[in-house]
C-alpha cells in the first residue's frame, strides 16, 4: 500500500536550474572573476554531473584558466559553491522560481489524505528552505515526514543513499513508498534503493527514459500524454492516480 510521496526537487519540484542555479553560479564565477561562464547550452551538459561542487570540478577539467593544483582547485570549486548559494537563495527567495504546475494541488492531496510527504534531494537544506518557505510558508517543514538533502546523503544521485536514508527516517519499505522525479540520475537512485518511480520531464531532461518507471509524464499539471494514460477526465495528477499507477505498478512494470 502507498504510503509516501518522496519529492525530488530541481527540476522536479520548481524549474530551478537553467534560470536559478545556472545565473547563480555564473554570478559566483563574475564575483570572483573568474573568467568562464556557463550558457544554457553548457549547463545541460553539466547536469550530467549531480551535485553542483561536483559539476565545477568537473567543468575545471576543461578550462584552462582553472587552478592547475588540485588543492587550489577544490578551494576555489568550495568558495564558489557557497557563493553560489547565496545567491541562489537570493534568488528562490525573490519568487522567481515558481512551483511546477500540479506540485501544490499535489502536496496538498497528500496533507488531506495524511499521506507523508518526503524531500529527497541532492541539493543543500538551505536552498530547500528558500525555495520552499516562499511556495508553502515559514512552516513548510512540518508538511515533510522526511527532508533529506546533500548534508544528510553526501552520495550524491544516482548513488541510492538519499533515498534510502529518507525511507530509514519514514519507517517505510521501498515499495510503500513512490518517488517523484525528471532526470536519469534520480530515477536511477530511487530505483537502487528500490523505490517506484514516477518521472515528470523537466527543461533539461525532455528525454529521460521512461522504462521501468511506474509513469511518466511532461507535468503533474495535465493528464495529456502520460504513459500508462492518465484518468482523461481529470486535470491533473491526483493522488488517487498516483495510487492507481501504484497498484497496478505492482502487477506490471516494477515486478
Ligand atoms: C539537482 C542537482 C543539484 C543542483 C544544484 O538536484 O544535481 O546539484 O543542480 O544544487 P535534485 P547544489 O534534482 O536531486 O534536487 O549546487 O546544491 O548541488
Ligand atoms: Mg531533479
Amino acid at each position: 500500500m502507498l504510503k509516501a510521496l518522496l519529492f525530488d526537487v530541481d527540476g522536479t519540484l520548481a524549474e530551478t536550474e537553467r534560470d536559478g542555479h545556472r545565473v547563480a553560479f555564473n554570478r559566483a564565477f563574475e564575483s570572483l572573476s573568474v573568467p568562464w561562464r556557463w550558457s544554457e547550452a553548457d549547463y545541460g551538459e553539466l547536469l550530467k554531473v549531480a551535485g553542483g561542487r561536483e559539476r565545477l570540478l568537473h567543468d575545471m577539467r576543461r578550462q584552462s584558466a582553472a587552478p592547475a593544483d588540485g588543492a587550489e582547485r577544490h578551494a576555489l570549486a568550495a568558495r564558489l559553491h557557497r557563493l553560489k548559494n547565496e545567491y541562489y537563495t537570493g534568488i528562490a527567495r525573490s519568487g522567481a522560481l515558481p512551483l511546477r504546475e500540479g506540485v501544490a494541488e499535489l502536496l496538498a492531496d497528500c496533507a488531506r489524505a495524511g499521506l507523508k510527504l518526503g524531500i529527497t534531494t541532492t541539493t543543500s537544506r538551505g536552498n530547500v528552505a528558500a525555495l520552499l518557505e516562499g511556495h508553502l510558508g515559514a512552516h513548510w517543514r512540518a508538511g515533510f515526514a522526511a527532508v533529506v538533502c546533500a548534508e544528510e546523503a553526501p552520495a550524491k544521485k544516482p548513488d541510492p543513499e538519499v533515498y534510502r536514508l529518507a525511507l530509514d527516517t519514514l519507517g517505510l519499505t521501498a515499495r510503500e513508498a513512490v518517488a517523484i522525479e525528471d532526470s536519469p540520475a534520480g530515477i536511477e537512485a530511487a530505483r537502487r534503493a528500490g523505490v517506484p518511480v514516477i518521472l515528470t520531464r523537466s527543461y533539461y531532461f525532455p528525454d529521460s527514459p521512461g522504462g521501468g518507471v511506474l509513469a511518466a509524464g511532461a507535468s503533474l499539471g495535465s493528464c495529456d500524454g502520460w504513459q500508462p494514460s492518465a484518468d482523461a477526465h481529470a486535470t491533473r495528477i491526483s493522488l488517487d492516480q498516483i495510487r492507481r499507477w501504484h497498484a497496478h505498478g505492482f502487477r506490471s512494470a516494477v515486478n
